[in-house]
């Protein structure tokens, strides 16, 4: 490129970021004026778990390279991090197994993110309330029309369509989870669902899915994200949070409403063993020299290249590990209907269907790429935000 170029192009950037500074500062303004005062104190929660303003700061750097934005963005990151609490959230469970909650709740070594989910304005969640019956309902009720527009609706589980969706009834008015679902993310800012089964009805689904299970979007025809995993990693939900609050909108989401930050690439980009990969160097059986010196697991059925998200990156339990680093193929939990198109899960997938075999892999992930990434246009325009009115 010629050096006028360069900096005609340079120019055009600083002008594009300098706009988005100015709208994100905009944004926090109208947060701290329209939102409730922050519940928690988000600092004073960090020390007293043994957390330095050091790692702080080095969490708002991690984080704001993870959204893809420039280090001059890191004190805005933090203050959307101080404002989380104001967030009101109302927290939906259907047909899953709460893994999710739990996963989140129970981390051994919690990190930021984790502490960052304690702060967060819950309103209503089931299994974290004390209320039951008349009384839930009416909080949620409550909730809903005190935040009218402005919480954010978060979903665990998916909805069975079955019998009139019967199968999964809710409340001392036995409403059915479809009926509960449609009556309040209708009325939220955004829907964010949480882990694969409300992303795309998942192990519910599975076949031959007796219950016609599906994913919340298909269930009630709204857009959601989806925070695909089973369970999701806490990164990738209170960075899909985080956006919301510096820009007032959700993040841009793949074909399949992932946001792109965190599954816009696969699983076998970022794989460590990946070298092992490439020399043809694989692990043909349990406990094989090739397992005990870490080699490919893509012969004892790693789906890695078929799968989208960022765990080799941010790993689980405050970046201990995650499940190759753990010595197992990754089974691709945030793919739709995983328990039925990447069985079976320890052996690598049909020749014949996929065109499989170690040397193809590749082939399929580009051709998996250029699906996802033709979706992601579409899904960008159609993102999840469900302002007030938005029917
Ligand atoms: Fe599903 Fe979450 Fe897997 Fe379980 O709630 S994503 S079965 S970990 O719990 O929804
Ligand atoms: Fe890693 Fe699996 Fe790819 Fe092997 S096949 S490099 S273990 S993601
Ligand atoms: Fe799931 Fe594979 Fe990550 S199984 S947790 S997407 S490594």
């Amino acid at each position: 490129m010629a050096k006028g170029n360069n900096s005609d192009y340079k120019k055009m950037i600083d002008k594009q970021y300098k706009d988005l500074m100015k709208h994100c500062q905009l944004q926090m303004e109208q947060v701290e004026k329209n939102l409730p005062e922050p519940k928690e104190d988000l600092h004073k929660l960090l020390k007293e778990r043994g957390f330095s303003r050091r790692d702080f700061v080095k969490w708002t750097s991690a984080m704001t390279a993870a959204l893809m934005l420039p280090p001059i963005f890191r004190p805005m990151v933090a203050k959307a991090a101080e404002n989380f609490s104001r967030l009101p959230v109302v927290w939906l469970h259907f047909a899953e197994c709460t893994g999710c909650t739990e996963a989140f709740l129970r981390s051994s070594y919690p990190n930021v993110d984790d502490i960052l989910l304690e702060t967060i304005s819950l309103e209503y969640h089931e299994t974290l309330m004390a209320a039951s019956g008349y009384q839930a309902e009416k909080n949620l009720e409550d909730a809903v029309k005190t935040f009218d527009g402005k919480f954010i609706c978060v979903i665990e589980g998916g909805l069975p369509r079955g019998l009139n969706g019967k199968y999964l009834t809710l409340g001392p008015k036995g409403k059915t989870g479809i009926q509960v679902a449609k009556e309040v993310a209708t009325k939220a800012a955004a829907v964010v669902c949480i882990g694969a089964c409300s992303c795309y009805g998942n192990i519910q689904a599975a076949k031959p899915n007796p219950t016609d299970a599906v994913g919340i979007s298909k269930a009630i025809g709204i857009s959601t994200v989806n925070i695909a995993g089973c369970p999701p990693n806490s990164v990738n939900f209170t960075g899909t949070l985080l956006h919301f609050l510096l820009f007032g909108s959700l993040p841009p989401v793949d074909g399949l409403g992932r946001p792109v930050w965190a599954y816009g690439k696969r699983i076998h980009d970022y794989c460590e063993r990946r070298p092992h990969y490439d020399a043809s160097e694989f692990v043909e059986e349990w406990g094989d020299k090739g397992a005990l010196k870490g080699w490919c697991l893509y012969k004892v059925g790693c789906k890695g290249p078929y799968t989208y998200a960022n765990c080799a990156k941010v790993r689980f339990n405050d970046g201990i590990s995650w499940p190759i680093m753990a010595g197992h193929g990754c089974i691709g939990c945030t793919e739709p209907g995983f328990w039925d198109t990447m069985a079976p899960l320890e052996k690598p997938l049909d020749e014949k269907t996929y065109g499989g075999g170690e040397r193809t892999v590749d082939n399929i992930g580009i051709a998996l790429t250029g699906v996802a990434v033709a979706g992601v246009a579409v899904h960008a325009v159609a993102s999840g935000i469900r302002h007030k009115g938005d029917k």
